[in-house]
């Protein structure tokens, strides 16, 4: 065999290993996520929640948004994604913190069952402006 033909070879070997662990990764995370969304239509049905979905950034020292609006009664769910280091996305009337890291974003979700405008702010100390790391929900 030539070292030509033995390189392709390997590469070739290097190329399906690949493709086998892709595959399996994906169909994993498909599986999860589809029995998540299933349980939550589920749920969504049962209650009537309508479902309001967002995507939140957190960096030194805010949030992006940092405002969202929501109805009274909607299942509101927050994916949270960090820009530089590890922060926190905490709702005390809701009783939910979602952190974020820059390896995992955070999910968390709630109803919101009362009207009014609800601060977060971030659990994780993260620097010298943490404590001023806040947003508002809007609950109309
Ligand atoms: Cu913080």
């Amino acid at each position: 065999m030539t070292s030509k033909k033995r390189t392709a070879i390997s590469l070739f070997t290097i190329l399906v290993l690949t493709l086998f662990l892709l595959a399996a990764c994906t169909s994993q995370q498909t599986t999860s996520l589809s029995e998540n969304t299933k349980s939550m239509l589920q749920n969504s049905e049962q209650n009537n929640n309508i479902l309001k979905e967002f995507f939140v950034e957190a960096f030194q020292f805010g949030y992006s948004p940092s405002e969202l609006h929501v109805t009274e009664g909607d299942r509101v769910v927050i994916h949270l994604a960090t820009r530089d280091v590890p922060h926190s996305l905490n709702f005390r009337e809701f009783e939910i913190n979602i952190p974020a890291t820059a390896e995992k974003n955070g999910t968390g979700e709630f109803i919101a069952n009362k009207k009014g405008r609800f601060t977060w702010n971030c659990r994780i100390p993260c620097g010298f402006g943490h404590s001023d790391m806040h947003g508002i929900l809007v609950v109309e």
